[in-house]
């Protein structure tokens, strides 16, 4: 992709540490800024919430500023950790201790984030499980991790199958008129006779803090283990890319189901002590617009299926809207397509960040920060502390320009610990030193690092490596063409023919012409290997919850074959 850097915009961020942080960088100077660094008792909880409540000149803030279409609260530092410090006390009544799983299954709110903390804060481990979730899904990750408590709502509890479940013995309920008992336990009920204080139980930087669920392309969703030691990596990214400063007004569309609303939508903003804006209820152009001229939002960190939209709804809708108060745009989760980089220049007036990392890897790894030009389509560089590569299947490194398996060298503050219960996963993952993303990209001669597809969505058309993202940031060019997934679909001359699933714009018809027209806008624009030979029309493009294009699925529906596991997959 041969578009004009987009240089590094001085003056609007914070840039002095940047530079210095990659010299001689070494995670020690991090970790000078935790409270544990000096008194040595570990809680993540304590530095995200309780530090900034102890202190005088902070605890009156609003750490929480939530909205939902039916609701609208605010909580300070001080209130979070009052209400977490109840919440941990009503968890130590019912027996919870420290490495328990409780779990958390409903839609963000007040309660949601009061009670992640007392989690942490009983030292237990906390996972997150989208609200949207169905019986089998929320089986699969019950049972896997033989969860003894989960915190719902009395609408979901129909998708717990409770008789499938023997380690679950309690369950607290999140409403209106919970009728208590030995098994349930009524959250507001509770929490009204819970003292504010709180013993904090301290833990050590290598204990369990979070189980994040992921689907792989097979088998069962797997358990992804995180620690306290995490923190420190969600602390030095939420300097060096989200840029985080002392009077942001910090948004994170991600929900906690997905690894990036705990790393970024918890811990990085709280742990720099910023107004954090949650919002609930589902989003639309104007909901993601009115959200950042409401609150005033100087940061938000997004996803690029969010950003396709807010490209296709036009200017009409972007014009009712007042977006002065953004200084930082930042992307995770799908490749960015460049297109959408510019219409960012062009609409915001703002450079989209693109970030990459895993829900393996906790954090942020390869990015595109504050400080540096954007080459629109790459990813971005390494931050400071972390070392990658491409490489291949025995783990040696790859020159320049040549694909391969993206690949950090292990050792990462934020790196998961284990696969739950599956220690042979867990080492699958490395090869000689190496953890192996299972992403295929390369790296150019200046190091930034150019995404090219999962491994196993490369398509190989008669022997040339096309990357579905590149044909998808093509198509989507084309003025009709709202969203494209794009799969290999067997063909016995040329070993895989391309094919595309597009939806379409406002006020374009599929015609003959029209599809004609968009294979040749690939044909002359990429190249003619990449254009697809098949273009379906669709009413919606599959996505898994946190926007990622589900290829695997579009594969299944095209080969009739069964479609796995797709717990994940958006409505
Ligand atoms: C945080 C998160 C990880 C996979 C990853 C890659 C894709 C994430 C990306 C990206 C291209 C980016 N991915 N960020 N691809 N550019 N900036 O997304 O975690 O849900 O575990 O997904 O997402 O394929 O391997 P997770």
């Amino acid at each position: 992709m041969d578009m004009q850097p987009i240089p590094a915009r001085e003056g609007k961020h914070n840039l002095k540490d940047y530079h210095n942080a990659r010299k001689n960088f070494d995670w020690e100077q991090v970790k000078r800024k935790f409270s544990w660094y000096e008194t040595g008792k570990v809680n993540a909880a304590y530095e995200t919430i309780d530090r900034h409540a102890e202190n005088p000149s902070k605890k009156n803030q609003v750490a929480l500023s939530y909205s939902a279409p039916d609701r609208e609260e605010e909580l300070t530092f001080e209130q979070l950790k009052n209400q977490s410090n109840q919440f941990a006390n009503v968890l130590k009544k019912h027996g919870i201790e420290k490495g328990d799983r409780v779990f958390l299954f409903m839609p963000r709110s007040p309660e949601f984030y009061a009670s992640f903390f007392g989690v942490l804060k009983v030292g237990a481990i906390a996972g997150p499980l989208f609200e949207a979730f169905m019986e089998q899904a929320v089986r699969d990750r019950l049972q896997d991790s033989e969860a003894t408590m989960l915190i719902t709502t009395p609408d979901l509890l129909y998708r717990v199958p409770q008789e499938d479940l023997p380690d679950l013995k309690k369950i607290v309920l999140v409403g209106d008129k919970v009728e208590a008992s030995e098994r349930y336990i009524d959250y507001f009920a509770e929490m009204k006779q819970a003292s504010e204080d709180f013993a904090i139980e301290w833990v050590d930087l290598e204990d369990g803090m979070i189980l994040h669920y992921t689907s792989g392309s097979t088998g069962k969703p797997k358990g992804v283990y995180h620690v306290h030691n995490a923190m420190i990596q969600h602390y030095a990214t939420g300097e060096w890319v989200l840029d985080l400063q002392e009077n942001d007004i910090y948004w994170c569309t991600a929900d906690p189901g997905w690894v990036t609303g705990t790393s970024y939508g918890i811990f990085a903003p709280w742990l720099h002590g910023v107004t954090n804006v949650i919002r609930g209820g589902r989003f639309t152009p104007e909901s993601w617009y009115g959200t950042v001229d409401k609150y005033n939002v100087t940061v938000w960190y997004t996803a690029p299926t969010a950003l396709r939209k807010l490209v296709s709804a036009g200017e009409d809708v972007a014009n009712q809207f007042d977006m002065s108060s953004l200084r930082h745009l930042l992307s995770v989760g799908e490749p960015l397509n460049p297109e959408v980089i510019t219409w960012g220049v062009k609409a915001l007036d703002l450079r989209i960040h693109d970030t990459w990392w895993m829900t393996e890897t906790g954090a942020m790894l390869i990015c595109n920060y504050p400080t540096m030009d954007i080459r629109p389509g790459s990813m971005g560089k390494p931050i400071p502390g972390v070392e990658a590569s491409i490489v291949d299947n025995e783990g040696n490194e790859l020159p320049p320009y040549q694909m391969g398996n993206l690949a950090i060298k292990k050792g990462w503050p934020s790196m998961m610990r284990a696969i739950w219960k599956n220690p042979g996963k867990y080492d699958s993952y490395f090869v000689n030193g190496w953890y192996v993303s299972g992403d295929s990209a390369y790296k150019d001669e200046d190091g930034y690092f150019w995404f090219q597809g999962r491994l196993d969505d490369v398509i190989n058309t008669s022997g040339e490596r096309v990357g579905p993202f590149e044909v998808e940031s093509k198509l989507i060019e084309h003025e009709a063409v709202a969203e494209a997934g794009v799969i290999g679909k067997p063909d016995p001359e040329r070993g895989e023919i391309i094919k595309a699933f597009i939806t379409l714009n406002e006020g374009y018809e599929a015609t003959d012409e029209l599809l004609e027209d968009i294979r040749v806008f690939v044909k002359t624009g990429l190249s003619a290997h990449a254009a697809p030979r098949e273009i379906e029309i669709k009413d919606t493009i599959p996505k898994t919850r946190s926007g990622k294009i589900m290829r695997r699925l579009l594969k299944s529906w095209e080969l009739g074959l069964p479609t796995g596991d797709t717990s994940t997959l958006e409505e």
